[in-house]
């Protein structure tokens, strides 16, 4: 197992209003030391935004993308669309339809074209996050070791009688 600690994650979301929810992506790396940046990229408001970042994403040594969407919820499928790095979709939690229009979206991909698709909103955040650090670790066992930790941690967490 190599040692390379140039990965990267990058985390696009359709809106300033998904950013409550995907901050928590970012929360994540940030304790399992992944370098990671984030972005607004939306597929319809911005489209050529979402060409340019999805067309580089490759020579600029993005290993996953995470992308969270909400409503009709294209950017994750888009972005796919265009690159073959590994993208997980997260669906945001919609006013109207409490997010199940995202869920429905992002995870009904048709063949040809993967997502990777997490639960609906916070808790899809944190499982997009540490879903990328599993792919990065089969790379990175640096990350492989902060991951095992935070599970560890987890798993202690858990008492062995309610109070
Ligand atoms: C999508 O539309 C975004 O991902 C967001 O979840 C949803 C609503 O966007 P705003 O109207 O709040 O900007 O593109």
């Amino acid at each position: 197992m190599s040692n390379k600690r140039n990965h990267k994650v990058t985390i696009v979301m359709g809106s300033q209003s998904d950013y409550s929810t995907m901050r928590y992506c970012a929360k994540i790396l940030k304790i399992l030391k992944i370098k990671h940046e984030t972005k607004i990229v939306s597929a319809h408001r911005t489209p050529a935004r979402m060409y340019k970042f999805a067309k580089n994403a490759e020579k600029n040594n993005i290993s996953v993308i995470i992308a969270g969407a909400g409503g009709s919820a294209h950017l994750p499928g888009m972005i796919a669309a265009i690159t073959t790095i590994p993208v997980i979709g997260v669906p945001i939690l919609s006013k109207k339809l409490n997010g199940l229009d995202s869920l429905l979206s992002i995870s009904q991909m048709p063949k040809g074209i993967p997502v990777g698709t997490v639960t609906i909103g916070k808790d899809g955040a944190i499982n997009a996050a540490l879903l990328s650090a599993s792919i990065i670790s089969i790379n990175d066992k640096n990350i492989r070791k902060n991951l095992n930790l935070w599970r560890n941690k987890q798993t202690r967490s858990v008492k062995k009688k309610p109070s």
